[in-house]
């Protein structure tokens, strides 16, 4: 075990052998380490992703919208595997300058459209297709109070609470007193809201829904950092009967399993071009 305190040198210099689960990734810099074109397939809609909770908002977005009919949003999703530097390749960095999945490239468009960010993504679906996203109001107004709610809270729970608790090679009292403080307020400001209604901007599912739906609603559902325990997830009965709500639909099942490759080797799935990808895996046990 190491010194609990740490005096700060003058300067920070980069310690490469600095250890931890992200270690191999993390660095100071941006930008591309090394040449590599990305894959492209036939649909207009060219997905670059992982299974995490930021990705699984836009493959279970993509699985709703053809859900409900909108043929248009079918699309291939190709697995970036961010624990092998993919994040960092020439074609992965010219869409996404920040190194980060999701990336969505939507080549129905002249020139094509860029996307990154989990959020700018949903929006981009939403008004393209006309769902999910009321068209205006105040219902409008509330999802996107909830779907940023979501960019700004959410790095708390996974970059704070998660690293500490689950990924940091060892466990310190002070940043996990702090990150699990400010995660169980999260959790009691949501559980109020959804005690108000049955989504968190209303009556509808929105994009708001889907962006929190795998950070909270995994949290809640003993999905994430094997916390539920320490966290006394039951006590927030409200986000456990959206969770569980969410869990239940179609599209959310089939979503999941998009870019996964890790976890039940039986619900994973690296690529996907059709429908058909899909549903193979879901037959299995
Ligand atoms: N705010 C971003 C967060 C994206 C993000 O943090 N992605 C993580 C995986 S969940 C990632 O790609 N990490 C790779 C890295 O940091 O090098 C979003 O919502 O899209």
């Amino acid at each position: 075990m190491s010194d609990s305190t740490y005096t700060p040198p003058k300067v920070w210099t980069w310690d490469q052998e600095s250890g931890g689960r992200f270690a191999k990734i993390n660095r100071p810099v941006s930008g591309a380490t090394h040449d590599k074109a990305l894959p492209v397939g036939e649909h207009p809609l060219q997905l670059y992703s992982l299974a995490t909770p930021n990705g699984v908002k836009v493959t279970v977005m993509l699985e709703e919208l053809l859900a409900a009919g909108h043929a248009d949003a079918e699309y291939d999703a190709w697995t970036i595997d961010i624990g092998e530097g993919d994040q960092f390749g020439s074609g992965f960095v010219a869409v996404n300058p920040n190194s980060k999945i999701p990336a969505l490239v939507d080549r129905s468009t002249t020139p094509e459209t860029h996307l990154f960010e989990s959020g700018s993504i949903l929006v981009h679906l939403a008004e393209k297709f006309g769902a999910f996203l009321p068209e205006s109001g105040s219902a409008r107004t509330e999802t996107f109070n909830w779907l940023f709610w979501q960019m700004g809270s959410a790095p708390f729970l996974g970059g704070g609470f998660g690293h500490f608790y689950a990924y940091a090679p060892e466990k310190y009292e002070y940043p996990i007193n702090r990150y699990t403080m400010e995660v169980k307020r999260q959790l009691d400001v949501l559980d109020k809201q959804l005690g108000r209604s049955a989504f968190l901007a209303g009556d509808d599912y929105t994009i708001a829904d889907i962006a929190n739906w795998p950070w909270y609603g995994g949290l809640v559902l003993g999905q994430l950092y094997d916390a539920g325990e320490f966290l006394q997830v039951e006590e927030y009965e409200n986000l456990r009967r959206w969770a569980e709500t969410i869990r239940a639909r179609p599209a959310v099942e089939r979503g999941r399993i998009v870019n996964k490759t890790f976890g039940d080797e039986n619900r994973q799935l690296r690529e996907r071009h059709s429908a058909a990808d899909i549903d193979a895996v879901l037959k299995r046990n």
